[in-house]
């Protein structure tokens, strides 16, 4: 009987291809009403000289079965993931927009748009186009800006900072004026943008995640006409019309002098608005002309060059050119809102 049992077992499981048919085809064959526990328990009917080699016996084959049916399921669980696999394969080499997002027309985030139209732009003048880490040292985010631990603008930034004090989520696109300095020699002139991060109250223009647009240009003789000559271009490439701006004294300690400009805001036309606080303007792009401290921690040698930097907004930018009146539809992950852009 024992060796039948087997036999039938080891066909059985030949045939199993779903993981419920090997559960029950265990439950046929260990389960406590199971076939192989009904010749156990028939085992006190045989001849006490058989019995030992019987139980011997029926152990062995116990314990193949087990085995098998462990094997078994493996497999089956490796089939499935190989199946699931073969299902849902994408070919991520594919561009975006020809990627099939169920909707009429996929097209890119209105941040991204805009940020590669700026890309653009500032390439046609001769920038290169850097990056920079999301995770940073205090080094590259205060202190080679020229603001040390005691200085209260590192309160102007609320930080993310991680459990070791001494790593952050980046808190402004600035860190890429450092690394771009350490991995240039001058002149040179780059942007760099990307995502930062601050423990802000959110409301209609402030996220505690945005974005934002790094501009540096080193050299010889730079001045403040180079600086609004590039703030201006700027603007007009992005607006393609007039639009009212006002530049007023800011101060960051890693600009000397520096500039505050605001952009009349286009949400209310001026008048007043949940989007600029009532005031009929927008903070835009602070920039200014690099402090000398900044451009010694990056290696520059200050009695030849000097240089200017500023730092977009970019989420308010795209909000004023699209006419978007609170920025938390931006990165609502809603694909209604996203997919009224036009792609790029
Ligand atoms: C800075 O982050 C400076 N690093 C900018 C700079 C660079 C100045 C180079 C001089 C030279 P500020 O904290 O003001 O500055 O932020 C810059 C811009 O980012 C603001 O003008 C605004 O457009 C945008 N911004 C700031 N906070 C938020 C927020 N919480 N949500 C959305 N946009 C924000």
């Amino acid at each position: 009987k024992l060796e039948e049992l087997i036999v039938e077992f080891r066909s059985a499981i030949g045939e199993v291809d779903k993981k419920a048919s090997l559960f029950d085809l265990k439950a046929e064959y260990l389960g406590k009403k199971g076939k192989l526990n009904l010749i156990l328990k028939s085992l006190k009917d045989a001849a006490p000289e058989d019995r030992k080699e019987l139980g011997i016996r029926s152990n062995n084959y116990k314990i193949e079965i087990q085995d098998s049916i462990d094997k078994k399921l493996a497999q089956l669980e490796i089939d499935e993931i190989n199946e699931k696999l073969e299902k849902n394969w994408q070919d991520i080499t594919l561009r975006d927009s020809v990627r099939d997002l169920g909707m009429n027309s996929a097209g890119y985030h209105p941040v991204t748009i805009i940020q590669r139209e700026i890309e653009d732009i500032f390439l046609s003048m001769g920038f290169d186009i850097l990056d920079g880490p999301h995770i940073e040292d205090e080094f590259h985010n205060f202190e080679a800006l020229n603001i040390p631990a005691t200085h209260p603008a590192r309160d102007m930034q609320d930080t993310f900072w991680f459990k070791d004090m001494e790593h952050l989520l980046r808190t402004h696109t600035s860190t890429i004026q450092v690394r771009g300095m350490e991995a240039h020699k001058p002149p040179f002139k780059f942007v760099g943008p990307g995502k930062v991060f601050r423990s802000e109250a959110l409301d209609a223009s402030h996220e505690a995640v945005f974005h934002q647009l790094e501009g540096m240009m080193v050299g010889e003789n730079i001045s403040v006409s180079n600086l609004i000559f590039f703030m201006k271009t700027l603007l007009s490439e992005i607006f393609k019309k007039d639009v009212n701006v006002r530049l007023r004294p800011g101060f960051f300690p890693f600009v000397e002098p520096g500039f505050e400009l605001d952009i009349e805001c286009l949400i209310c036309g001026g008048k007043g608005c949940s989007v600029c606080k009532q005031t009929g303007w927008v903070e835009l792009l602070p920039c200014g002309m690099t402090h000398p401290n900044v451009l010694k921690a990056g290696g520059v040698d200050t009695d030849k060059y000097n240089g200017f930097a500023f730092g977009l907004g970019l989420d308010r930018l795209v909000m004023m050119r699209y006419g978007i009146d609170d920025i938390r539809h931006l990165h609502s992950g809603n694909l209604a809102f996203a997919s009224q852009f036009k792609a790029y």
